[in-house]
């Protein structure tokens, strides 16, 4: 797969175009995006609905060429258009959900709010099973998938099937959240039970490390440690390491140790450092900076390991009509770009990308 010779990656993108300035054909494209506008059980504040388009809207000014991974674009990236109308089914679920919200969550002894969190459910498992279908038709035909959302609920069925096609799959999960929650305010499908709901759903997933974390339950933490699968890296761990004088190199081996050969990526741009994403839904202080984000990503990608897809959850803004709203989009985007290089660069060639 490859672009026409006469396309000029130095050359400014012009509002038609597609991600990054770059033609908008699946056909030619190595790395497949779909954008998941979907955010009914953003629990504290609402805005990633808007990241899809407004990280769209950022990667027209994202240089092409990138230091690390080489040039991406070569291998095409292109949007797929999901067979669903998921703007429509969002401000549904949204309207459904708002109830549930204002009550702090469901109220058994209240009949309208259990079904209307039973509503969501559903429509949440709609969104489930569309990017599973876009998932694995990515996977059949050699493609990456990448799944932009969106709350964090919404890579579910891209990890269901990914992990069909690879059993044993490896998940790496940056998040300052485990999202090990057995349903969240009365939803199933919510943004802080994805990791709980792969675990459930897809058994075929191995091992899972999570890193970043600095926001747990009681519960999530003791299951951090009870649950075989799980390879948890808390922040405050990380950075206790680090003032102790252990290097991010030393750690991002530790880190990827437990993964195996083929990996998904699942990135909820809240696990770096809030200064990166301050709009996200749920932001914590802490986390990775973006030198030491980078760092692990390509310590993966350096390691021999296949990442199969990944995905980028609530980069989020307030207002997508304001055009100085742009800063979380402009870190989602050059992530967004970054994570598609990487995953480039454990599939292509070597001779084409270093
Ligand atoms: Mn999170």
């Amino acid at each position: 797969m490859s672009l026409p010779d006469a396309f000029d990656p130095d050359a400014p993108a012009g509002a038609l175009d597609g991600l990054f300035g770059l033609p908008d054909d699946p056909e030619q494209a190595a790395v497949l995006v779909m954008s998941v506008p979907w955010e009914p059980t953003t629990s504290y504040r609402q805005g990633t609905a808007h990241g899809p388009a407004a990280i769209a809207r950022a990667t027209l000014q994202v240089d092409l060429h990138d230091v690390e991974t080489g040039d991406p674009w070569r291998h095409g990236i292109a949007r797929v258009e999901a067979q669903l109308d998921i703007e429509a089914l969002n401000a549904r679920a949204c309207a459904l959900a708002e109830a549930v919200h204002l009550a702090g969550g469901v109220d058994p002894a209240r009949a309208e709010l259990v079904a209307a969190a039973a509503e969501v459910d559903a429509l949440s498992e709609q969104i489930r099973d569309e990017v599973a279908r876009f998932t694995g038709a990515c996977l059949d035909h050699g493609r990456i998938p990448a799944i932009v959302g969106g709350d964090h609920s919404v890579p579910l069925g891209a990890m269901i099937a990914a992990a069909a096609r690879h059993p044993g799959l490896g998940i790496l999960h940056i998040d300052a959240h485990a999202d090990l929650r057995v349903a969240y305010e009365g939803f199933r499908y919510s943004h802080a039970s994805i990791l709980h709901n792969v675990l459930e759903q897809a058994p075929q997933v191995g091992p899972v490390v999570q890193v970043g974390l600095r926001d747990l339950s009681t519960r999530e933490r003791a299951r951090l440690q009870s649950d075989p699968k799980l390879h948890a890296w808390l922040d405050a761990e990380l950075g206790l390491a680090l003032a102790q004088g252990q290097t991010w190199a030393e750690l991002s081996a530790q880190i990827l140790a437990p993964l195996p050969d083929k990996v998904w990526i699942t990135f909820d741009i809240d696990g770096l450092d809030p200064s990166l994403c301050p709009r996200t839904g749920t932001p914590v202080p802490g986390g990775p900076s973006w030198r030491e984000a980078l760092f692990l990503l390509r310590a993966l990608s350096s390691s021999g390991r296949t990442i199969v897809g990944f995905d980028l959850c609530e980069v989020a803004i307030d207002d997508p009509d304001d055009p100085t709203d742009a800063w979380d989009a402009i870190v989602g985007a050059r992530l967004l770009y970054k994570l598609a290089g990487h995953a480039l660069r454990t599939q292509a060639s070597s001779t084409e990308i270093r």
